[in-house]
């Protein structure tokens, strides 16, 4: 059966412009993956939206004065423009605040509460007399009852990723004031009764295979522990608000929690994606389900509402919905060892990162570091050593040699190939197998190895230049000369379609040295691949060098401006 992939990355927080721990723990992989499957041939839909409501869109929106509903438009271009400039291929880039999303969560409410697993229960809430409102979710902070932090959110804490009630805090605060006038006043909120769900929840976790240890274990360490009933609604204004058709007066002017609604904006997103396109959005999530593949990227703490929350709202609903087959989990990547962080603004940010460098090198380097297994380290110099080594030495300087001495002796023209020799069958063997394991490794979705091997595969046309010397035979064999030169020209074009998924833009470069667009297929047959561009087939050398290397000052320079060597020794 044809498989056809969905991919989803995490949706980012409308809260303001994401770090690089943000792109590259979600949005980047998910992009490198889809762009992957394409070339592959495959059927591939790579939808992504920002997440727009709940407390953190609230109080951004309260910072600048603007209406939730402006403020979430305005950064949701903000955020989408970012995107773009990094290359990365949604099919969709919707938002949660819009029609579809606010459908599907009221349909999926109303499936729920007519299947009897939402009932309304009378709760405690925190009420701020200095703020004059209730102060749901990360409206408070407090002390975590579980680990001690002393900066919980009510919602959850950052440092044991327990998820709370603002209840739960010892030594609650309001998060906008401040204030510890709080005072526990009774409201009604729907509760989803996910209690009655583990053991299908459970059954439908072992029913994945692809799931690895990491996904398996939170999930099964949430069902075990007992899942309590969730409360999915909200004393806020802005939401999706509950239909009070459903669920009566009581629930004028109360919405659902963000994370019940976000997840549904994947599907959401890709209804708005059908409406924008004529597609059919119903055949990635309602039909066909067996024959569709579907893969979410994310950060390791969202991996509870994606293997237990979400499930629980599709399960629940009793109908038909594609779930998740394969969730690839990120950890952290670190500032300098430390955390990046929005709110006390450490770190690089999307916006700045893609002002400083060209976007290729920032989704090379951090595929390269992207903190799959541990977390890992961003550092300047480390930035520095990896575009210089592999992007500049290595790649750069193969198309550099190649083309240069080719145009030299033979003009803008391919040479004559000639009868292959042991050494060329030895390249093209050597390709072959270190092109099956790229190719495994992309499938794997093992960003690391990937990229590792990549660049093997580039050191090996580089060691078939050195040892063949083609710019010594030369002097006595031009003929031969020019049928090494004719392999290592062809190479580009196999250079182009493997850096693709990684390197977009320098990848076009190189397909555009002999004259194709960019890359939109993968390689399979190497031997074909070295003979695709015939002798007399005109190419096209760049204008400049492939990428510029990173200089040392510049290096001093970014590290004063963004605070990294002192952060190192703080
Ligand atoms: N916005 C949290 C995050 O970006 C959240 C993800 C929603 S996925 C449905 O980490
Ligand atoms: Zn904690």
């Amino acid at each position: 059966m044809t498989q056809k992939h969905l991919i989803t990355s995490a949706l980012p927080y409308i809260n303001g412009i994401k770090h690089l721990g943000n792109l590259v723990g979600s949005l980047l992989p998910a992009d490198v993956y889809a762009r992957f499957c394409r070339q592959m041939g495959r059927e591939t839909l790579f939808i992504c939206a920002t997440d727009d409501h709940g407390t953190p869109a609230e109080l951004a929106a309260a910072k600048t004065d603007q209406t939730p509903h402006d403020f979430c438009a305005e950064q949701h271009e903000i955020q989408k423009e970012i995107y773009k400039n990094f290359g990365l291929s949604f099919d969709h880039f919707g938002a949660t605040s819009r029609t579809p999303n606010h459908e599907l969560t009221q349909h999926f409410a109303k499936k729920l509460f007519e299947r009897g697993l939402i009932y309304v229960k009378e709760t405690q809430q925190l009420y701020s007399h200095t703020d004059g409102r209730y102060l749901p979710d990360r409206y408070v902070e407090g002390t975590c009852p579980h680990c001690g932090y002393e900066k919980a959110r009510g919602d959850q804490c950052e440092n044991c990723t327990k998820v709370l009630d603002p209840t739960d805090l010892i030594n609650p605060r309001s998060a906008i004031s401040g204030s510890t006038k709080l005072e526990v006043r009774n409201t009604k909120h729907l509760f989803l009764k996910q209690s009655a769900l583990v053991d299908e929840i459970r059954g439908w976790v072992s029913d994945r295979p692809d799931f690895n240890k990491l996904v398996k274990s939170i999930a099964l360490k949430w069902l075990d522990e007992g899942l309590e009933d969730r409360g999915i609604t909200r004393d806020l204004d802005w939401g999706v608000p509950v239909p009070i058709d459903v669920f009566g007066d009581d629930f004028a002017g109360k919405v659902f929690y963000v994370w019940f609604d976000a997840p549904i904006g994947y599907i959401a997103a890709t209804r708005e994606w059908a409406e924008a396109t004529g597609g059919n959005w119903e055949r990635w999530w309602r039909e066909e389900l067996e024959s569709t593949r579907y893969t979410q990227f994310m950060a390791k703490d969202n991996i509870p509402f994606h293997t237990v929350s979400f499930p629980a709202t599709q399960i629940g609903s009793g109908e038909n919905w594609k779930s998740v087959d394969n969730i690839k989990g990120f950890n952290w990547l670190t500032y300098y060892g430390g955390k990046f962080s929005t709110s006390s603004q450490i770190g690089v940010f999307t916006d700045q990162a893609l002002s400083e460098l060209p976007a290729d090198l920032w989704r090379y380097y951090l595929i390269a570091r992207a903190p799959e297994g541990d977390d890992s380290a961003f550092t300047w110099p480390d930035l520095q050593t990896v575009v210089n080594k592999d992007l500049a030495d290595v790649l750069g300087n193969f198309i550099n040699r190649t083309t240069s001495f080719t145009r030299k002796k033979f003009g803008e023209e391919l040479p004559a190939a000639g009868d292959w020799t042991r050494e060329d069958e030895a390249f093209a063997a050597d390709l072959q197998t270190r092109i099956e394991r790229y190719t495994s490794y992309m499938n794997a979705i093992e960003l690391r190895k990937a990229q590792h091997e990549l660049r093997e595969i580039w050191a090996t046309a580089n060691g078939y230049l050195a040892e063949l010397e083609p710019w010594s035979v030369y002097k006595t064999d031009p003929v031969r000369a020019g049928a090494i030169l004719n392999i290592a020209l062809n190479f580009i074009g196999i250079a182009a379609r493997l850096s693709a998924p990684i390197i977009p833009t320098l990848a076009a470069d190189l397909a555009g040295i002999l004259g194709e667009d960019a890359p939109a297929d993968w390689v399979t047959d190497v031997k074909n691949s070295l003979t695709k561009y015939a002798g007399g087939t005109p190419f096209y050398p760049l204008e400049s060098v492939l990428m510029q290397k990173i200089e040392d000052e510049h290096i001093v320079a970014l590290e004063e401006k963004f605070g990294g060597a002192s952060e190192k020794s703080a």
